[in-house]
């Protein structure tokens, strides 16, 4: 590539003039080129008959920019260039708007994914839906309140390219017409792929009012206006509804397009497609698959034959919350053209299963996991533990009667964007050790053991980390104002707020610290506790726990007895761009989910990627972290997840019997009603969060509270010897190959998808 033509040619001007906005728009031109070209070369290449589309309702894809520079060789290059012409690329790639196109983890996974599947030249692409906005924009209020505002990512000039693809879908009572659009993912060295975006042309952003509420029946204008429109109230779940059948009704016709014109006579189909069904939101897409087929002149004992080669599902929770269950009334009314395939596949279990908890329509709610386990060939967890529970408990009854189907993936990140792009230095660093084969082999990470004991590396590793924290303390002071220490620990917890997820037993941590603090008991090595959490616009108590924290900020932060020891940030707005500051700086890594409610988690392997230490629960793929690191190298704490599902069972779970017992812990909740924070907080928010603590703490919490502080302070106290520490580092950073998201795809590929 060459900027310097290409904004001469442009802009009738050197580099050197343009505006940072005009160099964006011409290396964002140049690079959906480049990547264009790459898709038809990597098109022509293909070999496999099979074609993998991979669909899901998220995508969390990030930035772009500088992910695809990367991927295209590009990066260093277009770095130099742009400086000798005065120009910071990191300025340039502040201006590129996050497509924030997913939840969390899900959604990121996904786009990891499709990195992979890029990467390693399979004939695959991932299908989803356009929205206009993608996860709203997080803003904290005076009151220490989160609110949501719109986060529009669509400009004139966008990663997006309309296509001629346009299909008719029915819905009961109306029809609609969607647009293709397609963005192009490069791989990293010389392959590349698409995610392919269905929009409705009819949607009209103007209906957006007051943050972001919306008339939610107003489907032709709002169908692809939000990604997950607020789902507290039945008009936003029976929108979410025509928004899945949306995404999926389009994937099929595309799907059975394509495959026909490569030569299927669709009796064929399983030779020339694999549908991968990420969770259960796009399900419908098997009874949508049987319809098409039968347009097509296919019957429904041959359709459904069909139909299950081709699909397969998988799940990401054992939360009742996320495992789908439409009313029938809903589907009667949005999609009344399925119910019927529903109901003849119903009728077929019926007529063979006894085990009654399997069918499908229970009680007027059709579940959709039971339909994607009945009617695809295949059903995986995300990591081994989840895949146990699933095989053991969630799902017995389905594994007693399918047990062949049932397998595990354990998750994985691409390391292109959560290590070559998040952190140069280190990237540099590994390279010098070990040369360039660990970019295209994870697993040649291991290497670096050899380095273990050699103190020049480990005061490099300490340098990286430094540096990171350094880059991190000018950027959140630039953006968001916060006076971070880089001379201090920076423990981190960055995810979506749930309870399950436990930010308030770090907040109960924090308090206690608080407190001993105040008695005199001072840290040897003052500490940062960051928080960033997006809670759920109707989740109540997910927005308490913000609301905590933030007054816990504003106390600790502003108390001069306490803050030369202790800060504590929760960073506004948390995203994709913000978690690739944060990961590389960390030290101590929070995962610390109740056992067995994390399905795997990709957040840890990001940061023991980026060598921090995990501080976790044996649960979801910290398991799989311990195992190879060592009990050396990580800090775990907690109840089994044995433990956990039999207390459980048993239902007999008081949080005031612990709370009794513990003074440190009576003390550290007490504090949330206390006179400290009441001066700064809401009454309201904190009462209701102290009272769901006291009388519920359904994700137990408190029965983990001690040997939590317990082994924090064991991580704390280790990380004063810095070069042992260095060496855990170095050991945790050796050991994250295994989670490459090519090594999952591969797997996924030869036991799942078997492209070629
Ligand atoms: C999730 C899980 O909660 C998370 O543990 C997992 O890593 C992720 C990807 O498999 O899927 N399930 C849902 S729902 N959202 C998630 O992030």
């Amino acid at each position: 590539m060459n900027l310097t033509k290409a904004v001469k040619e442009k802009y009738k001007k050197p580099l050197a003039s343009c505006t940072n906005e005009e160099i964006y728009i011409s290396l964002l031109e140049q690079v959906k080129e480049l990547a264009k070209e790459k898709e038809t070369v990597s098109a022509s290449k293909t070999t496999s008959k099979r074609k993998l589309y991979y669909i899901s309702a998220e995508f969390l894809i990030g930035k772009l920019l500088s992910n695809n520079l990367i991927n295209l060789g590009l990066y260093d290059e277009v770095k130099k260039e742009l400086a000798a012409a005065g120009k910071s690329l990191a300025e340039i790639e502040e201006l590129e708007p996050e497509p924030s196109l997913g939840n969390g983890g899900l959604g990121r996974l996904a786009a990891c994914f499709v990195d992979s599947i890029a990467t390693l030249g399979l004939n695959g692409d991932g299908v989803g839906l356009n929205y206009h906005y993608g996860l709203f924009k997080q803003v904290f209020d005076k009151k220490h309140l989160q609110q949501e505002t719109p986060n529009p990512w669509i400009e004139n000039e966008s990663w997006l390219t309309k296509t001629e693809t346009s299909y008719q879908v029915p819905f009961g009572g109306f029809t609609v017409t969607s647009r293709l659009y397609d963005l192009d993912v490069t791989g990293y060295d010389n392959h590349s792929t698409r995610l392919r975006l269905f929009d409705l042309e009819s949607v009209d952003e103007s209906i957006v009012k007051d943050g972001i509420d919306f008339d939610k029946t107003e489907i032709e204008k709002n169908l692809t206006l939000f990604l997950y429109p607020d789902d507290s109230d039945d008009k936003g779940r029976l929108l979410r509804v025509y928004q899945q059948y949306f995404m999926v009704s389009n994937a099929a016709q595309l799907i059975l397009d394509e495959c026909i014109a490569r030569g299927s006579n669709l009796h064929d189909l399983a030779d020339y497609a694999a549908v991968q069904i990420n969770d259960t939101h796009p399900s419908m897409v098997i009874p949508e698959l049987i319809r098409l087929l039968g347009q097509h002149g296919i019957l429904m004992d041959e359709a459904i034959s069909i139909v299950s080669k081709v699909c397969a599902y998988t799940n990401h929770t054992i939360l009742a919350e996320a495992l789908e269950k439409w009313p029938i009334a809903f589907l009667n009314k949005a999609v009344p053209q399925l119910m019927p395939i529903i109901r003849e596949l119903d009728n077929r279990i019926r007529a063979t299963v006894k085990d009654e908890s399997t069918y499908i329509i229970q009680n007027g709610l059709v579940h959709m996991a039971h339909m994607d386990i009945h009617y695809g060939y295949s059903v995986n967890g995300v990591a081994y533990l989840h895949t146990e529970i699933l095989k053991n408990t969630e799902l017995n009854n389905f594994y007693k009667l399918y047990p062949e189907r049932f397998n595990n993936k354990t998750n994985g990140i691409t390391f292109r964007r959560w290590l070559m792009a998040c952190n140069p230095e280190l990237s540099a660093l590994i390279t010098s050790l070990i040369g360039e084969g660990w970019k295209k082999d994870a697993m040649e990470l291991e290497k670096l053991g050899a380095s273990i004991s050699d103190p020049a590396v480990l005061t490099k590793l300490l340098h990286v980390k430094a540096e990171k924290k350094n880059q991190l303390v000018s950027y959140l002071k630039e953006t968001q104002g916060l006076e971070l220490n880089p001379d201090s620990i920076f423990d981190i917890q960055v995810k979506r707020l749930h309870e399950y997820k436990r930010q308030q037993m770090n907040a109960l941590y924090v308090i206690h610290k608080y407190l001993e603090i105040k008695a005199g008991k001072i840290p040897k090595k003052p500490i940062t506790v960051l928080f960033g959490a997006k809670a759920a616009p109707a989740y109540v108590i997910a927005k308490d726990i913000i609301h905590l924290i933030l007054c816990l900020q504003e106390l600790i932060n502003n108390d001069p007895e306490v803050s030369p020891h202790l800060n504590v940030f929760m960073v506004e707005n948390y995203n994709v761009t913000l978690a690739e500051k944060l990961i590389p700086a960390c030290d101590i890594s929070e995962q610390i989910s109740l056992a067995s409610k994390e399905a795997s988690g990709t957040g840890n392997m990001k940061f023991m990627l980026n060598g921090a230490l995990t501080l976790g629960t044996m649960d979801g793929a910290n398991v799989e972290i311990a195992e190879p690191v060592g009990k050396d190298n990580i800090f775990t704490f907690g109840e089994s997840s044995e433990t956990v599902i039999a207390r459980y069972e048993r239902g007999d779970y008081k949080s005031k019997d612990w709370y009794e017992k513990d003074k440190d812990l009576k003390a550290a909740v007490d504090f949330i009603v206390g006179k400290e924070m009441m001066k700064i907080g809401q009454k309201e928010n904190l009462e209701r969060l102290y009272a769901e603590l006291l009388n519920k703490d359904w994700f137990m919490t408190f029965p983990d509270f001690e040997d939590y502080v317990k082994t924090r302070e064991e991580a704390y106290a280790a990380y004063t010897n810095r070069t042992e520490w260095a060496k855990k580092m170095l050991v945790n950073i050796s050991k994250a190959g295994f989670f490459s998201s090519d090594r999952t795809i591969a797997q996924y590929n030869e036991e799942i998808w078997k492209l070629s």
